[in-house]
C-alpha cells in the first residue's frame, strides 16, 4: 500500500513538471545556429520607402555563435506612410502561441519596431513591440493581442484570432511626418513563440 501511495504521489508530481513543461515550451524558437538559418528569412523595405537585408553572421551573438544581422537604410526617405524595413519569416506556427520573445542587440538609435501575425482567415495584426533606445543585448517581449489594429482576412465576431496563426515579419519603421534619417544595424538571436502569457512562475 505504502508503495502505491508513493507510486501515485510520483507520478501526480510527475503530471504537473510535465503539464508546466509542455507550457513553456516554445512552439518554435530559432538561434540561428542550424545549418540551414534564416532558411526563410528575407529583408525588404516598405511600399514607399525604408531599405533593409538580413543575413546570418558569426561574432554578435547571444546564444551560440551566430545572429541575424538586420542593416536598415532610411536616408532616403520621405515623412509619409509604409516606410519601413523588415525582417520577413512567414512561419507558421504550432498550438495558441500567446507572445513572442527576442534578444536584441540595440544600436540606441531611437527607431521604433513592430512585429505582424497573421490568422487562418488571412487577417493581419500589426503590434509595437519596442523603440531601440538601448545599446547591448536585451530580451524584448510581444504579446499577441486581437485588439491590436489589424486589417484584412474575415474578422471574427467576437475579434479574436482563428488558429494556427502564422508569424509575418519583424519591422522597424520610419514612417512618422518628418521622422529622421538614418541607418544602422540591429541583431536579433534567440526568438521564440510561447504558449504561455507570461513567463512561469519558478519554484
Ligand atoms: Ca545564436
Amino acid at each position: 500500500m505504502i508503495c502505491i501511495k508513493y507510486l501515485s504521489t510520483l507520478i501526480l508530481a510527475l503530471s504537473c513538471f510535465t503539464c508546466l513543461s509542455a507550457a513553456d515550451r516554445p512552439v518554435y524558437q530559432e538561434d540561428f545556429e542550424g545549418p540551414k538559418p534564416l532558411g526563410e528569412w528575407t529583408g525588404g523595405g516598405g511600399e514607399v520607402g525604408g531599405k533593409g537585408t538580413v543575413k546570418v553572421v558569426t561574432g554578435n551573438a547571444h546564444s551560440g555563435r551566430k545572429s541575424a544581422a538586420w542593416q536598415y537604410d532610411f536616408t532616403n526617405i520621405k515623412p509619409q506612410g509604409c516606410v519601413y524595413t523588415r525582417c520577413r519569416l512567414m512561419q507558421p506556427l504550432m498550438k495558441k502561441p500567446q507572445r513572442l520573445a527576442v534578444w536584441i542587440l540595440g544600436d540606441n538609435s531611437g527607431r521604433a519596431m513592430q512585429f505582424r501575425i497573421q490568422d487562418a482567415t488571412g487577417r493581419v495584426w500589426q503590434h509595437d513591440l519596442c523603440k531601440i533606445d538601448w545599446t547591448g543585448w536585451r530580451r524584448i517581449e510581444g504579446v499577441f493581442s486581437p485588439q491590436a489594429y489589424a486589417w484584412g482576412g474575415k474578422p471574427t465576431k467576437d475579434g479574436q484570432f482563428v488558429y494556427p496563426l502564422t508569424f509575418i515579419e519583424f519591422m522597424i519603421s520610419g514612417d512618422k511626418p518628418g521622422d529622421f534619417k538614418n541607418k544602422g544595424t540591429i541583431y536579433l538571436d534567440d526568438l521564440e513563440f510561447l504558449e504561455t502569457a507570461k513567463d512561469a512562475e519558478t519554484f
